[in-house]
């Protein structure tokens, strides 16, 4: 076995809560953005024998260009290549609130919105992927609004079929222990 510190990589929209997640997780005060864009590198977070990173968000910034939002994209999708032999797991953190509505928004265009994209690739690349459900405090109707993430990412509802898969959270009420859980089962299975 090689002898570098196995990684969980973080990803997911500009705004969505990776941040606040991580620091609600491993009690570490990283940089939680007031504005969206704050994390532009993948900023690396030793947590027990484990290296957290934490992605730049993708998609919508306000002040940034089309192009450097693609370079966002293709920065991560790289540093995804480039480490996937080292990636235990990919974590895919959403906007309960928003997520549908986002994706139907672009299929209407015929377009793949990036985390569509981003969570296949990962499959592809056979990283095991947790959604995190996060700031799941602000849904009306729970069980709906997993049903419907679940749905949008290929996975037929009811989302409790994927209870592997998808972990509803909220990160700023520190209610992240489905999570923690389904993380830690995870490693162990890996090890
Ligand atoms: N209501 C709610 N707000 C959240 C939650 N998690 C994060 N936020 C807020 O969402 C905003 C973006 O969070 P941040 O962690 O910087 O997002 P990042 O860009 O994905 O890293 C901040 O204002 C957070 O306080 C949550 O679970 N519920
Ligand atoms: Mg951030």
């Amino acid at each position: 076995m090689k002898n570098v510190m196995k990684e969980i990589v973080f990803v997911g929209r500009s705004n969505v809560g990776k941040s606040t997640l991580i620091r609600a997780l491993t009690g570490k005060k990283i940089p939680v953005g007031k504005l969206p864009g704050v994390t532009r590198k993948p900023l690396k977070i030793p947590y027990q024998n484990i290296q957290i990173t934490d992605m730049p968000g993708f998609g919508f910034m306000s002040g940034a260009s089309e192009e450097s939002m693609e370079a966002i994209k293709d920065n991560i999708v790289h540093y995804i290549e480039d480490n996937a032999s080292n990636i235990a797991l990919a974590v895919m953190v959403v906007n309960s609130g928003s997520f549908a509505e986002i994706v139907d928004r672009w299929a209407g265009r015929n377009e793949i919105p990036v985390e569509v994209e981003l969570y296949e690739f990962l499959q592809e690349l056979n990283i095991d992927v947790i959604v995190a459900a996060n700031k799941i405090d602000k849904a009306g109707n729970v069980d709906e609004t997993l049903d419907g993430i679940a749905e949008r990412l290929g996975m037929m509802p009811p989302w409790k079929q994927w209870l592997d898969k998808i972990v509803p959270v909220s990160a700023k009420k520190g209610n992240v222990r489905g999570l923690k859980e389904l993380i830690q089962k995870k490693l162990e299975g890996k090890k």
